[in-house]
């Protein structure tokens, strides 16, 4: 079960944020309202929220995931954190101001640390296992220090190498764990070894961004506008929470990508 959330309000400055698609550029208040929806959508999830203030300095610094990466308990394994080094060098700034905000809850962070680079967008808990994405972002000296750092934690890692799949820009653009041994993969991901012996939930060509949605204890945060994902999680019974993250997606972000829970 997940107890809080940590996020942060984007800035006015949010889209001169980096993006790698083409999809105009993203309306400030229309941002602003899906972020509300979306913090909304976290406390009926039974989640309690620590928000931090707007900064400026760093016009993607509402995408929290990318800069820590916290352990989701496990029966076998230890809880904890560790503070990423983002690999966009537009981003290195944004971990200093995470460290008093997660320190309060986790008193020994780790730290990821050059030449090692590694985004928490990379990172994706499947129960006492972990798949690193190794992208443009994440490159294998960063992934070797996580890898290390989860062993000592009790936890198992493995390596997918996503540098050469088009259009995710991180790991989690492509898969989300549902728990229950089921995983959500696009098409280009979905034939790849480390996902054998995992139930897939297939998404349709097309709807490739709906891939990236996350589950908060009893429920399933999705994006709007993915009919067929919609129902293919409606049919597997889960609770939907549906929220429009058009603004977000002209920025490569998802809903994964705005809050770090624990
Ligand atoms: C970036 O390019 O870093 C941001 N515009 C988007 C980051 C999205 N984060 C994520 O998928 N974890």
């Amino acid at each position: 079960m997940f107890t809080r959330a940590i996020t942060r309000i984007p800035g006015s400055n949010f889209a001169d944020g980096l993006t790698t698609v083409d999809l105009g550029i993203p309306d400030y208040p229309k941002a602003l309202f899906e972020h509300a929806s979306y913090l909304q959508a976290l406390k009926q999830c039974g989640l309690t929220l620590v928000e931090l203030p707007v900064d400026h300095r760093f016009p993607d610094s509402t995408f929290v995931e990318d800069t820590a990466i916290l352990l989701e308990e496990t029966p076998q394994c230890q809880p904890g954190a560790i503070l990423t080094n983002p690999g966009a060098k537009s981003r290195s700034g944004e971990v200093a101001s995470m460290q008093p905000a997660l320190g309060q809850f986790f008193p020994e962070l780790g730290k990821i640390i050059a030449p090692g680079s590694l985004d928490g967008g990379d990172i994706c808990q499947v129960g006492s296992h972990f798949f690193i994405g190794i992208s443009l972002r994440t490159n294998e000296d960063g992934a070797w220090q996580l890898a290390a750092w989860l062993s000592d934690k009790g936890f198992t890692s493995s390596f997918i190498d996503i540098r050469a799949v088009t259009g995710i820009l991180h790991l989690k653009s492509g898969i989300s764990y549902l728990g229950d041994n089921r995983l959500v993969v696009i098409e280009s991901l979905a034939s790849h070894p480390a996902f054998f012996g995992y139930e897939l939930v297939h998404v349709a060509p097309g709807e490739d961004y709906a891939a990236n949605c996350i589950r908060v204890n009893q429920h399933v945060l999705i994006a709007a506008g993915f009919p067929k994902f919609e129902a293919d999680l409606r049919a597997l019974g889960y609770n939907l929470l549906v929220l429009d993250m058009s603004e977000f997606q002209k920025m490569d972000g998802g809903l994964s990508c705005l809050s770090l829970r624990f």
